[in-house]
């Protein structure tokens, strides 16, 4: 539930509650046991249409101003629309006792109106070069011992909160990338909408990904195979999405003594890590701690290994001298 004003929820509630959370999690033997010493890279991309909070989100999630809060352009060409850019910025971070060589990749421009088709191309064509540069390393006979994989494990598609489920660019988007890139949707500014809107609103996003068949993140699991708690814990993640998001990089210090990240408005405040106020703090968690070791396997064992095939098939077909178009 929303506690607008600090009435309804002590300040740090959803902190205090989160932060135990955590701790339950970094065990021997679980996977973050097993990083802990080495360090890993990670990278997001974060795709949105203008304005919908990305700045403010990378900021709120890297806990520190990775990028300027607004970013100041030249009076005179701002009328103009600009090009999409990738903009990747590089963070170092310490989750838990595990370093994170974090990068964030930005795409400001996306979905700016004017030709959306050939943002799409491009979000794909990213995504492919980065497999592209992988497997050239891999088929090489010495390999490059300070090579980089910039594979994407994750994008964070923003969706707009208009209370009336996905729109077409939503739509074409996240299914043009999802066989490329684990998607993860979020509903960016969710404090717009009340309690009840968002309910229904993350309802009709989940029925719209279903019937259009969009391949997302789903926090998959072996009822099976996996133990108890991996099955419980990705089930309730899973009823989370969309991510109900809220950035903010306005901070205060409560009765505590705690810093609380907020949003203030005339009626009461909203707390970015409060998860009765929004799902951030369980998206944070789930991206930088518990699932990205999942999101890092999936993006290898299964797209990056598609598309791998994919690839290896189509020369091996042109080889035969067969046009690959006929196959
Ligand atoms: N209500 C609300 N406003 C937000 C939230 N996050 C950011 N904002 C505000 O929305 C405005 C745009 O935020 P940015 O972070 O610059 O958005 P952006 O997506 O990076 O924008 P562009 O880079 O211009 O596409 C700013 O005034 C932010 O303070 C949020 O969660 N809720
Ligand atoms: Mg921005």
């Amino acid at each position: 539930m929303f506690g607008y004003s600090s009435a309804h929820a002590s300040p740090s509630s959803g902190t205090n509650k989160f932060q135990g959370y955590a701790s339950q999690q970094t065990r021997p033997g679980s996977h973050r046991w097993k990083n802990a010493k080495k360090g890993l890279q990670f990278t997001v991309m974060t795709v949105g249409c203008p304005g919908l909070g990305r700045t403010t989100f990378i900021n709120t999630l890297c806990e520190k101003q990775v990028l300027p809060s607004v970013e100041i352009g030249n009076p005179e060409t701002a009328h103009e629309v600009q090009p999409m850019t990738f903009k990747p910025y590089n963070v170092e971070m310490e989750e838990d006792g595990i370093k994170i060589s974090f990068t964030v990749i930005d795409t400001p421009g996306f979905g700016n109106g004017i030709n959306n088709e050939e943002h799409f191309k491009q979000i794909v064509h990213y995504l492919e070069t980065r497999y592209e540069e992988t497997l050239a390393e891999e088929t090489r006979i010495k390999r490059n011992p300070k090579f980089k994989d910039n594979r994407v494990h994750a994008l964070l598609y923003f969706i707009t909160p208009t209370g009336h489920g996905l729109r077409e660019l939503d739509i074409k988007l996240m299914k043009r990338v999802g066989n490329r890139v684990n998607v993860i949707p979020i509903v960016a500014k969710s404090d717009s909408l009340t309690v009840d809107e968002l309910n229904a609103f993350k309802k009709r996003v989940m029925e719209d990904i279903d019937n259009f068949r969009i391949p997302i993140y789903n926090f998959p699991y072996d009822a099976e195979e996996d133990d108890e708690e991996t099955v419980e814990e990705n089930r309730e993640l899973r009823q989370l999405l969309p991510f109900a998001i809220v950035g903010s990089e306005e901070e205060l210090v409560d009765q505590e003594g705690s810093v609380v990240r907020v949003r203030t408005y005339p009626w009461g405040r909203v707390e970015v890590d409060n998860t009765e106020h929004c799902d951030f703090a369980r998206l944070r968690f789930m991206l930088l701690n518990s699932h990205l070791s999942d999101l890092k396997e999936i993006t290898h064992d299964i797209l990056y290994e598609n598309y791998r095939t994919e690839k290896l098939s189509d020369e091996n077909a042109g080889e035969s001298g067969i046009p690959v178009e006929a196959q």
